[in-house]
């Protein structure tokens, strides 16, 4: 039997590739120059059906982490990518089964339910091309690592599964039939962010929706529209042009119900800026006021919704537009409201998660672990829901790597580059129940604190944080993180009183204490019960258990000197394959205050009541 070339040449590059350790560095990502808003722009929408090749063993490309712009080591093109196609009859992407983008593969396929590995997407599509345009393929999400091509060329790589990235396709794009793919690989790896130690499904996939987005030559690539810092009276940002007329050139941002056109310049690099008085009538949850936008140059012109509110914090108060707020939130994984669905990928979704956070008196919502997409974002801005923006630097994590360090700061400019302009985002956060001591760990989240603020000066900047006892008793406790505290602009931890932390009775033994002044914020608490389970208050599982143990966690947390927020984890039963307590959890993290299946638990309504109680103190 004669090899095929192709063949020949990987093994021989599998050869070489195993001689040599794996490399440690995690992958940075290139060629990710976000084109924002894309809601507001001329886009050709992928979404839809895709024809996918499952490949465990990495047969298609295996070489790419040592040479990944070498697209044509890849053995799943397109057929005619090769000379004499009769060589390579053994795959068939058109023959290939299909799944839906947006959408993870392991709620699509049974057989895919555990698998972690890499599948091939394919999508076929007819395009014309209008002359003096630009185009960009742009994914809203694609976890974890992806590598595309179009037209059998090369277009670019991208590290992380909740972000959005783009490659330009002008000159790779054609007119009649066009052939993208896209390998997608969710295995996790020590090196990556998040670990491979988390607590949530590793939906994989093409998880978000994919376009084309059409640009004029010289075009609006990014800009951001919000109040300067600490003022309710003036509208600062940015304008950034790209393309060859980008430099020296007018722009303008004008709110035409504000009767406001801003008027600036672009320097050399294509970027204006302008900071004007005005006198927006502010976001807020019971008003959540966006007013149309339109920004423009000679070339193009973009529109978007966007809202004008500050938040800042005095001593221990959280004040929203100048007055103290409680952020009654509540945290959310961005899973689909609907049964077995996976990962939420609708707007739908995204309305149905938010109506039942509104529909407990919440006021704002913690995204966890990961940034959310786009869309839900936006819904909750309609909705006036405040939001914690997080990247997922969760748990353990190489701290001491620089390519880890590289691609969590990647995802956290990702993130703040997509949402800059969405009012309702408060917080962003850059770890999750990190680990106190860990070596590096402090360097690499105040870098991650400076970087943040340094994109966005006008938002508060948090962590979740972990806890401690203070007394031999274990009965005063205390956030256990000094270094970042002292950087942070809220307290903000997670606490397990009661479920992790002892049983029922510890709620009522524990008392709280702080020694820095800054708003205490109660990033996760809470405990397991499955819907419709129902027995002695004091069994695990059961809605009196779940029911009571907030009630005494409420009660705990309300002695707070400077309690700003809480939110308590989780709305709704998760998928997690580590909860394997089999006819209680059976893969579902039960620590919803609703059911995968949509039911209200008991405990619902005892955080209902008290946000209510709240809200009505507040008002
Ligand atoms: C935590 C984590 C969260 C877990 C939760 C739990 O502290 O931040 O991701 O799901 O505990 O249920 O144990």
């Amino acid at each position: 039997m004669r090899i095929p070339r192709v063949f020949a040449a990987l093994a021989l590059l599998l050869a070489f590739a195993s001689c040599k350790p794996a490399a440690k560095e995690a992958p940075a990502a290139e060629g990710c120059n976000l084109v924002t808003n894309i809601p507001g722009r001329t886009t050709f929408s992928l979404d839809g059906d895709w024809n996918y090749i499952v490949d465990v063993y990495e047969t298609g490309y295996y070489d790419y982490r040592r040479n990944p712009v070498d697209w044509k080591y890849t053995y799943f093109q397109d057929k005619s990518f090769f000379a004499d196609e009769t060589k390579l009859v053994e795959y068939d992407f058109a023959a290939a089964p299909t799944l839906k983008v947006p959408g993870d593969w392991n709620s699509q396929k049974e057989k895919l339910y555990y698998y972690e590995g890499t599948v091939w997407y394919h999508r076929a599509f007819d395009f014309a091309r209008k002359p003096g345009k630009r185009y960009f393929v742009y994914f809203g999400a694609a976890n974890y690592e992806a590598i595309a091509g179009l037209n059998k060329q090369y277009l670019g790589m991208h590290v992380g599964g909740f972000t959005p990235f783009n490659f330009e396709v002008t000159d790779k794009l054609l007119d009649g039939e066009n052939s993208l793919i896209v390998k997608v690989d969710n295995k996790r790896r020590l090196e990556n962010v998040p670990t491979v130690n988390f607590d949530w499904w590793n939906y994989g996939g093409l998880t978000r929706s994919v376009c084309i987005v059409e640009t004029p030559e010289t075009f609006i690539r990014d800009y951001g529209v919000q109040l300067a810092k600490g003022s309710a009276t003036s509208i600062k940002g940015f304008v950034q042009l790209d393309g060859p007329d980008a430099a020296g050139v007018d722009v303008t941002v004008s709110i035409p119900e504000l009767s406001l056109t801003l008027a600036t310049r672009t320097d050399v690099s294509g970027r204006a800026t302008f900071e004007r008085e005005a006198a927006p009538e502010l976001w807020c949850p019971e008003n959540p006021k966006l007013y149309d936008v339109l920004v423009s140059s000679a070339s193009d012109s973009v529109r978007d919704r966007i809202g004008f509110r500050t938040i800042e914090t005095r001593g221990s108060e959280i004040l929203l537009n100048g007055k103290p707020v409680y952020l009654r939130g509540v945290s959310v994984h961005e899973e689909a409201p609907v049964y077995g669905a996976g990962r939420a990928f609708s707007d739908e979704h995204a309305i149905t998660l938010l109506q039942w956070a509104k529909d407990m008196n919440c006021n704002m919502v913690r995204l966890a672990h990961y940034p959310h997409s786009e869309a839900m974002i936006r819904a909750a801005e309609e909705m006036g829901v405040m939001v914690w923006s997080e990247i997922p630097v969760y748990w353990t994590i190489e701290w001491k790597n620089p390519g880890t360090y590289a691609n969590a700061e990647n995802q956290l400019v990702e993130n703040i580059t997509r949402d800059r302009n969405r009012a309702n985002i408060v917080i962003w956060s850059v770890a999750n129940e990190t680990p106190v001591g860990a070596e590096g760990r402090v360097e690499f989240l105040s870098r991650l604190i400076a970087k943040a603020r340094s994109l966005d000066d006008t938002r508060l900047v948090s962590a979740a944080m972990e806890t401690k006892y203070l007394d031999e008793a274990k009965t005063v406790m205390t956030v256990n993180d000094p270094d970042i505290v002292s950087q942070a602009d809220l307290i903000s931890f997670n606490q397990y009183v009661g479920w992790y932390n002892g049983g029922l009775e510890r709620a009522s033994q524990i008392s709280w204490t702080f020694d820095v002044e800054k708003p205490v914020f109660i990033s996760e608490f809470g405990g397991g019960a499955l819907a419709g389970r129902h027995g002695p208050v004091d069994h695990r599982f059961t809605e009196e258990y779940q029911a009571e143990l907030y009630r005494g966690n409420i009660e705990m947390l309300s002695k707070i000197p400077g309690l700003a927020g809480t939110t308590p984890w989780i709305l709704k039963d998760f998928r997690s394959p580590k909860r394997m307590l089999y006819g209680v959890q059976d893969d579902y993290n039960r620590k919803g205050l609703v059911s995968d299946k949509g039911e209200k638990k008991q405990a619902y309504y005892v955080m209902r009541d008290w946000y209510g109680e709240i809200a009505k103190k507040n008002n």
